[in-house]
This record gives structure tokens, C-alpha cells and sequence, in this order.
């Protein structure tokens, strides 16, 4: 048994889709806790933190933009093997190849966007899981 939390974000583009509710109904269907829920305009600053390890790459300041452009409703979740099962859940990075039945692959497409649009993040293990909950839910 390891019961554990990750952090989901519905970003910017699933707000604006209106696809909270349809997110938050996987997390619930699929049997994971929310466990607090918040929705957050967040600096440059914030973002930057978060997505530190992807500082550098071509893609970071369009992403970190794209993420400053709406607000995003940030998910304490928790369950067991919460955070692999929600990155199963999500699908791969690219909405245009996620696979059918999973987030990414039901709900998104490639918009022609310089940074890739997909509708959620969800931590990638328990290490970025800690970190990145500290930051959202400080
Ligand atoms: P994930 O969100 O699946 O963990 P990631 O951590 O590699 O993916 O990248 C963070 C986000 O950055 C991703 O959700 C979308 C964007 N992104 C990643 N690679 C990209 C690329 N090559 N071009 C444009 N945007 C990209
Ligand atoms: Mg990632």
C-alpha cells in the first residue's frame, strides 16, 4: 500500500474549454481523492519554478506564457499509485497521438500553437510530486 498525492492542473486551455468539470469527473471515476482545489492566475515567477526543468529547451518561454494566459485550476489529489495512474489517465504529451480514452487523446488536438496545448499536467513522481504541491499549495 503507498497512498500517495500528486499535483493535477487543468491549464489555461481547459478552463477555457470548459473541461474542469470533465477532468475532475475522471479523477473521481477513476477512484482518486480530491483532496483541496484551487483555481490560480499564476505569476511568471511561479511558472518558471514549476517548470524549471524544462528551462532552456526552445519551447520553455512560449509554455511558460501559455500557462500565464488564463487561469488554471490547480488538484491536490491522493490514492494509491496516484501519480503514475493520473499520468495514465492524462496520455502521452502529444494530444494528437494520446491515445483514445484518455484525456489528452478524447479532448485535445494540436491547435498550431508554439507550445503543445493538453489540456492537464499531472506531477511525473513522487520527488516533482512534493516539490510541486509545496509550490501550488503553500
Ligand atoms: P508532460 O506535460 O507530459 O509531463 P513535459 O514535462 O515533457 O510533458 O513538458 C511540459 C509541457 O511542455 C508539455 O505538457 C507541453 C509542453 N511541451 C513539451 N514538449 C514540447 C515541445 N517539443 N514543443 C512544444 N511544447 C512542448
Ligand atoms: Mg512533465
Amino acid at each position: 500500500m503507498s497512498t500517495e498525492e500528486t499535483l493535477i492542473l487543468v491549464k489555461p486551455d481547459g478552463v477555457a474549454r470548459g473541461l474542469t468539470g470533465e477532468v475532475l469527473r475522471r479523477i473521481e471515476a477513476k477512484g482518486y481523492k480530491i483532496v483541496d482545489l484551487r483555481m490560480v492566475n499564476a505569476s511568471r515567477e511561479l511558472l518558471e519554478e514549476h517548470y524549471e526543468e524544462h528551462a532552456g529547451k526552445p519551447f520553455f518561454g512560449p509554455l511558460v506564457e501559455f500557462m500565464a494566459s488564463g487561469p488554471v485550476v490547480a488538484v491536490r489529489a491522493s490514492g494509491n499509485r496516484v501519480i503514475e495512474g493520473f499520468r495514465s489517465l492524462a496520455g502521452a504529451t502529444d494530444p494528437t497521438v494520446a491515445a483514445p480514452g484518455t484525456i489528452r487523446g478524447d479532448l485535445g488536438r494540436d491547435w498550431g500553437a508554439a507550445v503543445t496545448q493538453n489540456i492537464v499536467h499531472g506531477s511525473d513522481s513522487t520527488l516533482s510530486a512534493e516539490r510541486e504541491l509545496a509550490l501550488w499549495f503553500a
